[in-house]
């Protein structure tokens, strides 16, 4: 059969710290079983740093030339940063993942977590599909902000602040998309994450803008709830939840406990968006380098694998891309729904099997 000719797309690699580099050779694995599937032009690039490895060596987690190395490419599929007995956290993070998000404005993060078949639900009673959710993250100001500092550093009067930045435009846009999601969806719910009750400035003001966007889309239905119960629902009825909307701080504490409620982090994918375009978005697992695990070979890939599902199918959406881009994301899904349901299981999923066993169970099943 022939096909179209497509722009190649051209995927910048960085495996980073910890089991990052045990799980990014299987989401490439597949990736690359799936370009042979789908007749998809990928081209790999693999870059060297972005790790602590990297900032013991060089005093920086990346080159100051970095952004100029990554010209050209249009996504970046990242693994993991962070092996805070050398480095600390706050310095890898910043260094490297935080810089991306920021200068590439990858302003949503986009993390779905849902109950498959053959995970153990730590919930009774939940079934394969009572629980999909899609969490949407502010992702470049908010909680996570560089605005503060110290003062009388080592005195008695040692003194600290760092302030929260909730922008309009930033606020606006991630709640734009996150209402346009849940347009897009059967059950066109959004749950807003706030926790305006005690947050008396900012929170209230997150919330109008949250109203003001729901007016732009009335036929979702939506509602607002505060953080501490939130988490709980989360744990007594995640089958309740649609799209839930979530500020840098709170999003990412929600995109952990979501997946975890289905059983296990180690499946949750995530995006980091620019959905302009302007930039390139990045694709990478919800966990980290996991110091605990790494190197024994027993990291489950499927978040790794199903980050690169989501990677196909925002490639998919360039101009002039066609069809398959979509049917390769599907197919990959399918094949980890398979594999979940029927295959080898890692440690955190109750099983012994290794990392590259569940690699090669989601490649061969494209096949
Ligand atoms: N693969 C993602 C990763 O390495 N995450 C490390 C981490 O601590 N991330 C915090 C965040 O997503 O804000």
């Amino acid at each position: 059969m022939s096909y179209p000719t497509q722009p190649v797309a051209r995927i910048a690699v960085i495996a980073g710290d910890g089991i990052g580099r045990e799980v990014m050779p299987e989401g490439l694995r597949v990736l690359e079983a799936a370009a042979r599937r789908w007749a998809l032009p990928l081209e790999f690039h693999a870059f060297d740093w972005a790790h602590c490895d990297y900032y013991l060596a060089h005093g920086q987690m990346m080159p100051s030339d970095w952004k100029a190395q990554l010209a050209g490419m249009d996504a970046i599929y990242f693994g993991a940063v962070g092996w805070p007995a050398t480095v600390p956290d706050h310095v890898s993070l910043w260094g490297s993942l935080l810089k991306f998000r920021r200068e590439f404005d990858q302003y949503i993060n986009l993390r779905p977590a849902r109950l498959f078949d053959g995970v153990p639900c730590p919930l009774a009673g939940r079934k394969a599909g009572d629980i999909d959710m899609l969490i949407v993250r502010e992702n470049t100001e908010g909680e996570y902000s560089s605005v503060g500092g110290v003062m009388f550093e080592g005195t008695e009067r040692e003194f600290v602040v760092q302030e929260s930045v909730f922008t309009r435009t930033g606020s606006e846009r991630l709640l734009n998309f996150a209402f346009a999601l849940a347009r897009s969806r059967p059950r066109k719910t959004l749950t807003l994450a706030t926790k305006s009750n005690g947050i008396s400035i900012s929170m209230p003001w997150w919330d109008a803008r949250c109203a003001e966007a729901a007016a732009r889309y009335p036929d979702v239905a939506w509602d607002k709830q505060h953080i501490d119960i939130l988490c709980a629902r989360f744990v007594l009825q995640p089958e309740r939840f649609d799209v839930v909307a979530a500020t840098n701080l709170f999003g990412d504490i929600l995109s952990d406990l979501g997946p975890a409620c289905c059983g296990t982090i180690g499946i949750a994918p995530s995006a980091n968006l620019n959905p302009e375009r302007r930039w390139p978005s990045l694709f990478e697992p919800v966990h980290g380098s996991a110091p605990d695990i790494a190197g024994r070979g027993i990291a489950n890939p499927i978040a790794m694998i199903w980050s690169g599902a989501l990677m196909l199918d925002f490639l998919g959406g360039r101009s002039s891309c066609d069809a398959r881009w979509r049917a390769a994301h599907d197919g990959i899904v399918r094949a980890i729904e398979t594999v979940l349901r029927d295959g080898p299981r890692t440690p955190d999923l109750g099983g012994k099997a290794r990392t590259t066993d569940l690699g090669s169970a989601v490649a061969a099943a494209l096949a």
